[in-house]
């Protein structure tokens, strides 16, 4: 199995449909956490931490695309709803929450995703 790093830099921009479109429609199995008419959370396949939480929009775009002012209640509920199940799963001593953005930030799936990472010390910087 490739590593995150050599996803991200295999991944196509914006290839449709990614992963994600099928784990909205249900076609594979997942974990789901969290689900609205919005949003769905689900646990992610890889966890870098005993806790690794999905938070996807139901509407599949990038970071650079969800510019436009209408973009920002669906950026503002990604975070909200980030940080509730952060609580939901019992990190309270703290957790992260990450974007990766592009080849360089490391994004392998073009459908943009918040990871909540918990459960376990982190380091600064990251890799
Ligand atoms: P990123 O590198 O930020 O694009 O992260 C993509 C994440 O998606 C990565 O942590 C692994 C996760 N992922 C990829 N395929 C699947 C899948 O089929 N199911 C689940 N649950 N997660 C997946």
């Amino acid at each position: 199995m490739a590593s995150e790093k050599e996803a991200a830099l295999a991944a196509i921009p914006f290839d449709s449909p990614t992963i994600f479109d099928k784990i909205i429609s249900r076609e594979i199995p997942h974990h789901v956490v969290y689900e609205d008419d919005k949003v769905l959370e689900f646990r992610d396949i890889r966890p870098q931490g005993p806790i690794h939480i999905l938070v996807i929009p139901k509407v599949k775009d990038g970071l650079t695309g969800l510019s436009k002012e209408s973009h920002i209640d669906i950026l503002g509920r990604l975070l909200i709803v980030a940080k509730l199940v952060a609580k939901q799963e019992g990190l309270d001593d703290g957790f992260r929450i990450v974007i990766n953005d592009g080849p360089q930030g490391c994004q392998a799936v073009y459908h943009i995703h918040v990871h909540v990472i918990g459960g376990r010390q982190m380091n600064w910087p990251p890799g």
